[in-house]
């Protein structure tokens, strides 16, 4: 009876605990009726996302050094040197870009010479001294910042972080007294700047202030830059103002791709394990980096340095194209600099140029520029083939459909444990294509690694297609030359009844977002 009493207890105790015990497991897993897939991780940042989309982007390197010739200002300049010759004009650099299909541009307003191109309250060695009255009214970020936001551009600013005319370079004061403040005064020019610049500037032989200088021979200082500027603070100060502005560089929220030539790999991860000193990880990322890491290509669109210089010409529209293929269309972004010469404007054969290569990015990609509209657009074929797919993931929400609607925040996707998928496009009469562009939903991580391109002009008998090409990575945006050519990239196309992308292999079940056929 004892016995019976004690089990009666115990089994009045188990009840309430197997109650509670599965009562904790529904809140712990939360129910997942749409059967949305896991993420593969690292995943990126929110900020990380919307950075991604800003895709292609200019670069603006202007200050003291377009009055010097120089590309490295040593910092002892007079400040009475920066004299520009007319009102420096944003606003031109701004709209000329948004004509080369860009969606937005980093404007230098620091450079390693110290010069600030606003009126700092960190340091006299700034516009308010400058040699001409245009020099000494034009606040550069405010000018650049209020010309984004009326046409519609992202914005940002490149600040050095190394810094050869202030005396607090190398010592604790800079970075808390110098360039903290000056990363927030410019943080404060905009709380909707979408990255902040900062190249890897290690220190170096500089003015100093003058500190050890003679003969025009400085000190050399130099400092640990994983270390030094304090960056994990840094980080949470900008975030604090700027909530969505990327850190570059060794900020360590993107990364270089270890180039300034205008390339990423034809295999890019948008991770890596930290900031290596490996241009080959710079340049294709890691299958297994743990960071979500992604790769921008800075590059010059005109011969020489990245300061105007006479002389000096931008590259042809052709070019520029070469380079929009193989870095937007690599997994990564592209930045391209076009320097403002000495009246605060780019040159007029620039303008030209960009204009030029903002028509051929539409004629051939439909990339959106300003100013330019469907009659002159690249038809997306995509949207007029008949699309079978071999595998649909289950839930109703990852339909082929996804593909086509133009919407990145939808997608195709297969089931768990599938690695391999086939998509089919049937044209009723056959279509003369070129390019394939193709992107993954990154918000669940970067999953395809491996894929094949085949057509067919009789609707039986397969080609394989850019065999000499990696088609191994996807991620965020994958442009294919059909003709497996970046430099002579548009041909005379491939008369296709059928186009067949077969995805061999996936570090988890494959998920596209958009799929256009030009
Ligand atoms: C580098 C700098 O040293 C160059 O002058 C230039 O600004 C380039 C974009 O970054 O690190």
């Amino acid at each position: 009876m004892k016995k019976n009493l004690v089990s009666l207890f115990l089994l009045g105790m188990m009840v309430p605990f197997g109650a509670m015990a599965q009562l904790q497991l529904k809140t712990e897993v939360p129910a997942n009726a749409d059967n949305a897939p896991l993420p593969c991780h690292p995943v990126p940042h929110e900020r990380q996302i919307l950075w991604n989309e800003t895709e292609f982007y200019a670069f603006f390197h202007y200050g003291m050094n377009t009055f010097t010739g120089r590309e490295w200002g040593y910092g002892d300049e007079a400040e009475s040197i920066y004299a520009p010759l007319g009102m420096p004009d944003p606003e031109q650099w701004v709209t000329s870009v948004k004509a080369a299909g860009m969606k937005g541009g980093i404007a230098v307003v620091k450079h390693h010479d110290g010069f600030c191109l606003w009126p700092t309250a960190t340091t006299t060695h700034n516009i308010t001294d400058a040699g001409s009255e245009y020099g000494r009214t034009a606040n550069i970020p405010l000018l650049f910042a209020q010309a984004s936001k009326k046409h519609n551009m992202k914005y940002g600013f490149y600040i050095s972080p190394w810094d050869r005319n202030s005396a607090h370079y190398g010592k604790d004061t800079y970075v808390t007294e110098v360039f903290l403040r000056q990363c927030e005064e410019l943080a404060a020019y905009g709380s909707d700047q979408f990255e902040m610049w900062f190249d890897g500037a290690r220190g170096g032989d500089g003015y100093y202030g003058g500190e050890g200088y003679a003969n025009g021979v400085g000190e050399n200082r130099n400092i640990d830059a994983s270390i030094y500027y304090d960056i994990p603070n840094l980080r949470w100060r900008v975030h604090q103002t700027a909530p969505n502005c990327v850190m570059w560089g060794v900020g360590g929220e993107a990364r270089w791709i270890g180039n300034e030539s205008g390339y990423a790999g034809e295999t890019d991860w948008a991770m890596t394990d930290h900031d290596t000193e490996d241009n080959s990880i710079r340049g294709q990322g890691d299958i297994n980096g743990w960071i979500w890491h992604p790769g921008e290509s800075d590059a010059k669109a005109t011969s020489g340095g990245w300061f105007w210089h006479q002389g000096e010409w931008i590259h042809s529209a052709e070019r520029l194209f070469q380079m929009y293929l193989e870095t937007v269309g690599r997994n990564a972004t592209l930045i391209l600099n076009i320097p403002p010469n000495q009246y605060g404007v780019l040159p007029e054969h620039s303008v030209n140029e960009l204009a030029a290569l903002g028509r051929l990015l539409h004629s051939r990609l439909a990339v959106p520029v300003y100013g330019l509209d469907e009659t002159t657009e690249a038809t997306d074929y995509a949207k007029t083939a008949v699309i079978d797919v071999d595998k649909t993931r289950a839930g109703g929400k990852y339909e082929k459909a996804n593909l086509t609607d133009g919407d990145n925040s939808t997608y195709w996707g297969v089931d768990d444990f599938e690695h391999t998928a086939t998509i089919t496009l049937t044209w009723d009469t056959p279509q003369t294509i070129r390019y394939l562009v193709m992107q993954e939903p990154i918000k669940l991580g970067q999953r395809i690694k491996e894929f094949k391109i085949e057509y067919s002009e009789d609707g039986s008998t397969w080609t394989e297609l850019c065999p000499n090409m990696q088609t191994t990575t996807v991620g965020y945006k994958r442009i294919i030359p059909l003709n497996g050519s970046t430099s002579s990239s548009y041909g005379n196309g491939y008369n296709a009844k059928k186009l067949r992308i077969t995805i061999e292999d996936s570090r988890a079940c494959p998920l596209l977002s958009n799929l256009n056929v030009y």
